[in-house]
């Protein structure tokens, strides 16, 4: 985990790049499905959605939360990934909903740059260190 510096502008920099996104996100998919059935539950999903920081975007940062509220918050997140409802998010509604979040993330956090603590090898992180190569962090 490390402290990054990052605006909107850079991820949507980094949703916008085809390439390098599509690749991120299969290499993220692959990580995430531990069980290697070419899907992904909702306990596989859970370690991404902690990642992505989406409570900090539904309840802004520095908020306290509770538990049950937590884990709404993480089941409507897995709803919206899984499309067809079936109970297991396959590459493409991955690729879709996480292209979908960042760019929400993007238009929240606008032009304004903000700091986050980010995983090393979050998509934030990824989008970061895209943009700022070679700058590189510890
Ligand atoms: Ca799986
Ligand atoms: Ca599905």
């Amino acid at each position: 985990m490390s402290v990054e510096v990052l605006d909107g502008t850079t991820i949507v920099r980094f949703v916008e790049d085809e390439e390098a996104f599509g690749e991120c996100v299969r290499e993220l998919f692959w990580q995430l499905d531990t069980d290697k059935d070419g899907v992904l539950s909702y306990a596989e999903m859970l370690k991404e959605l902690q990642r992505m920081r989406v409570l900090e975007i539904h309840f802004g940062v520095d908020v306290k939360h509770e538990p049950e509220e937590v884990a709404r918050v993480y089941e409507s997140m897995f709803l919206q990934f899984d499309h067809d409802l079936n109970g297991r998010v396959d590459m493409e509604e991955f690729k879709e909903e996480t292209k979908e979040i960042m760019l929400a993330m993007a238009n929240g956090l606008g032009s304004v740059p903000v700091q986050m603590a980010l995983e090393h090898d979050s998509l934030l992180m990824k989008a970061v260190q895209r943009e700022c190569s070679p700058k590189i962090s510890a």
